[in-house]
C-alpha cells in the first residue's frame, strides 16, 4: 500500500506539493491535467512537464484521477470511436511516461452529487452532505446553482462550468440510455482500450457512482457488488479494475464494504478511504476519517485491503474543512493530512499484528 494525496495541479489547487511532501508517510500524488476537456488528447509534453514538477518536490505521480470519458462514449453515439481513439492516444502517452494507473468514472451527466458543501457539524467543522429529500426537490438542470455559492472560488471536479453550461443537452443525450445500454457501452469502451492497457501495463480503475443509486432518473451502474463483479467478468482482464471508494459504495448501507473488497481481490488498483456519518439512510455527511466519528469501521476496511494483498495507492478522501482553512470543499490540506496519518496508523498496526 502506498499513501497518496489527490492534487489538482499548481494552477488550481490551494494545497502545494511542498505541503503534501511534509505529511508523514505520503510519498505520491494522484493528479490530473485539470484543464483538459473530456475527449481531448493529453500530449506527452504536458504529461512529462507535470511529472517533472511533481518529482522536483520529492514526490511522484502514483496515478491519474481522472482521465474523463466523453459523453459520446457513455451514450454510444456515432462519434464514440473517434473519442475512444483519442483516449487510447492519451493512454499511450501516459504509458510512455511510465504512468500505470488511471481512475475514471462512467456516471451520466453528473459526477458525484452532494446537496450541501458546507454543512456545519457539532465540532464547528464543515463538510459535504447529501439528503435525498433535497435532491428530490431540485430541478436537476439548476443543480449547480444550488451549491455554487459554497465552492470557495474553486472549480470542483465533475462540476466544471463548461459542463454545467450544457447540462440540458447532456440530459437529452441520455434520454434513451438505461442501465443495460450503459453496461454495453462500457464493455465496448473497455474492449477497445484493453490492448493498449496491456501493452503499457496500465491499470484502469473505475470509480463508483456516488451516491450509489440513480439520481434524477439517470442510469447508474457502478453501485454494488453484483454490478461491479458483472463488470469485472464482462471484460475479464486484470487491467480492467476498480477504484474502491468506501465513501461512494458506502452511501448505500446495504453495501458490505469489507465483503466487497474481499470479492474484488486482484482487481482493486486504487482505494479512496473515507468515513460517512448517517443521520438516516437518506441523509449522510462526510465525517472525519476516524471510525468513531462516523458509521463505518475503518479498521475493517483497511484490514480487508491488507487481507487481499492490496499493493496500490490509497488516498484519504474528502476531508472536513477545519482550522479556518479556505479550500476546495472536501480537498483542503488539514483534515486529509489527519486522515492519511490515521490510515497509515491503522495499516502499521494491521501489518504488525499479522506477524
Ligand atoms: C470526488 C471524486 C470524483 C472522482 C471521479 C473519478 O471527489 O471522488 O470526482 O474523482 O468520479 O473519475
Amino acid at each position: 500500500m502506498e499513501m497518496t494525496l489527490r492534487w489538482y495541479g499548481s494552477k488550481f489547487d490551494t494545497v502545494t506539493l511542498k505541503q503534501i511532501r511534509q505529511i508523514p508517510g505520503v510519498t505520491g500524488v494522484i493528479t490530473t491535467l485539470y484543464d483538459t476537456q473530456p475527449g481531448e488528447v493529453w500530449s506527452r509534453e504536458r504529461i512529462a512537464a507535470l511529472k517533472e514538477e511533481v518529482a522536483a518536490s520529492g514526490l511522484h505521480i502514483s496515478g491519474i484521477e481522472s482521465v474523463n470519458i466523453h459523453d459520446a462514449i457513455k451514450t454510444g453515439s456515432p462519434e464514440r470511436d473517434m473519442y475512444i481513439d483519442n483516449y487510447i492516444e492519451t493512454l499511450e502517452n501516459l504509458g510512455k511516461e511510465d504512468i500505470h494507473l488511471v481512475c475514471y468514472n462512467f456516471m451520466p451527466v453528473f459526477d458525484w452529487t452532494r446537496t450541501e458543501l458546507a454543512r456545519v457539524r457539532p465540532d464547528g467543522s464543515t463538510v459535504l452532505a447529501y439528503t435525498q429529500e433535497a435532491v428530490d426537490a431540485l430541478d436537476p438542470e439548476n443543480m449547480f446553482e444550488s451549491i455554487a455559492g459554497d465552492t470557495n472560488g474553486t472549480i470542483m471536479p465533475g462540476w466544471e462550468p463548461e459542463r454545467m453550461a450544457k447540462i440540458k443537452e447532456l440530459f437529452d443525450m441520455y434520454k434513451d440510455i438505461d442501465d443495460e445500454k450503459l453496461f454495453e457501452n462500457l464493455k465496448y469502451f473497455l474492449e477497445r482500450i484493453m490492448p493498449v492497457c496491456n501493452k503499457y501495463d496500465i491499470n484502469m480503475a473505475i470509480h463508483p457512482d456516488d451516491p450509489a443509486w440513480s439520481v434524477f432518473g439517470l442510469p447508474r451502474i457502478i453501485i454494488n457488488k453484483a454490478n461491479i463483479l458483472r463488470m469485472m467478468a464482462m471484460v475479464d482482464d486484470p487491467h480492467n479494475g476498480v477504484t474502491f471508494c468506501s465513501g461512494s459504495y458506502g452511501t448505500n448501507l446495504e453495501n458490505d464494504l469489507p465483503d466487497m473488497i474481499r470479492s474484488l481481490k486482484g482487481r482493486i488498483h486504487f482505494a479512496h478511504v473515507r468515513n460517512l456519518k448517517f443521520n438516516s439512510p437518506t441523509d449522510f455527511e462526510e465525517a472525519a476519517h476516524l471510525s468513531t466519528d462516523g458509521t463505518f469501521d475503518m479498521y475493517e476496511i483497511m484490514k480487508a485491503l491488507y487481507d487481499i494483498g492490496f499493493e496500490g495507492p490509497v488516498r484519504p478522501d474528502h476531508g472536513r474543512m477545519i482550522w479556518d482553512e479556505v479550500a476546495m470543499p472536501g480537498y483542503g490540506l488539514y483534515d486529509r493530512a489527519l486522515g492519511a496519518t490515521y490510515l497509515n496508523g491503522l495499516w502499521e498496526a494491521i501489518v504488525k499484528g499479522a506477524r
